[in-house]
């Protein structure tokens, strides 16, 4: 009597939706195959937690292989939903070197790039782990899909969303219009709408970065995480929390809902940091700026980085904006000072 209505992923995706008349419902389709990969998926990452802390239990899948890797199980779900949808020309995913192109339908309106597990050196240990997955519309429709396809800057971005495989199982995804947060109800096996326009506190208590490469930062990075840590001789400040997880989107997440920056920068013996830019970092940069964040490499927007490569890599400052502006003003001034 009186409960809130709950909205399951499908009837909100179909919701919004109608408020575009021109809508094929194209996108909406793919969405909707994310969603019912990410429930498969999430059985297996349970499940495979058991497998690793109890060793092989000698489970054979309905095709009767052995249960593969999980990473490269999460890969193949992910790309077998997103074939079926018809509506996907081609893949581009963390896990294979070159894309995928999706048998009969090269010529479809989108493209799919995909990190299908990440963090999944994690699931030993039982940390939280994720999938990222970005969408662009294909540029001509008369060419086969190609490479070119996929090198398109993050602000070309159609839809951008992660899975995060944690204490529950949440969908959260944007197109552009705000960012909307879906929790697995296991007991009725739908994403519920749980956390409506989620929006990134301009400042937050949190800095996440991993303290061990310090030696290997600028000096303008260094001086911003002694700025974090309070004993900046720049800017004396209180000292941040420092939280990090070892897996970006569960860093992320938290960051997004509590405020905080996520920093991975480039390091001495890592020029260009270590996270991609196609599947890593434009897809989160695209979700935290709908949310009223900001994600740069410490000069320019991640999304206004022309890629040239697949698997190339890119420094990041994501999170709450006044944080990722003070990280810059102190590249900036140490940059300045050092050229
Ligand atoms: P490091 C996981 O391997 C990952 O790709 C991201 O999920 C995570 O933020 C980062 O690498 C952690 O890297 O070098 O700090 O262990």
């Amino acid at each position: 009597m009186g409960e809130k209505k709950v909205i399951v992923l499908d009837e909100y995706i179909a919701m919004k939706q109608k408020e575009f008349p021109r809508a094929t419902g194209d996108l909406s389709a793919i969405l909707r195959n994310i969603g019912v990969a990410a429930k498969i998926v999430n059985r297996e990452v349970n499940a495979a937690g058991l497998v690793d802390i109890l060793g092989s239990i000698g489970r054979t899948n309905i095709q009767g292989e052995d249960v593969m890797k999980l990473d490269e199980f999460a890969n193949k779900e992910f790309i077998s939903s997103l074939s079926l949808s018809g509506l996907c020309a081609g893949i581009a995913s963390e896990e294979n070197e070159n894309i995928i192109l999706v048998d009969g339908h090269n010529k479809a309106k989108y493209v799919v790039c995909i990190d299908p597990l990440d963090g999944s050196s994690n699931i030993d240990v039982n940390v939280s782990i994720g999938t990222i997955f970005s969408i662009y519309r294909r540029k001509n429709l008369d060419d086969i899909c190609s490479e070119k396809d996929f090198l398109q800057k993050g602000m070309d971005l159609m839809g951008a969303g992660y899975i995060i495989y944690g204490s529950s199982t949440m969908l959260v995804y944007t197109t552009g219009y705000g960012v909307n947060g879906f929790t697995l109800d296991p007991s009725i096996g739908e994403f519920c709408l749980s956390h409506a326009n989620i929006t990134i506190p301009k400042v937050g208590k949190i800095y996440s970065v991993n303290q061990g490469s310090y030696a290997k930062f600028s000096e303008g990075v260094k001086a911003y995480v002694d700025y974090c840590m309070g004993i900046s001789r720049d800017e004396p400040s209180k000292p941040y929390s420092l939280r990090y997880i070892g897996s970006m989107v569960a860093d992320l997440h938290r960051n997004l809902i509590k405020g905080g920056i996520f920093m991975y920068p480039a390091t001495s013996d890592a020029p260009s940091g270590k996270l991609r830019l196609l599947y890593e970092c434009n897809p989160m940069a695209f979700i935290v700026e709908q949310a009223g964040g900001r994600a740069t490499d410490g000069h320019r927007r991640i999304l206004e980085i022309q890629p040239t490569e697949l698997h190339q890599r890119t420094p990041i400052f994501i999170g709450s904006e006044e944080m990722v502006k003070t990280a810059e003003r102190f590249i900036e001034r140490y940059e300045t000072v050092g050229a």
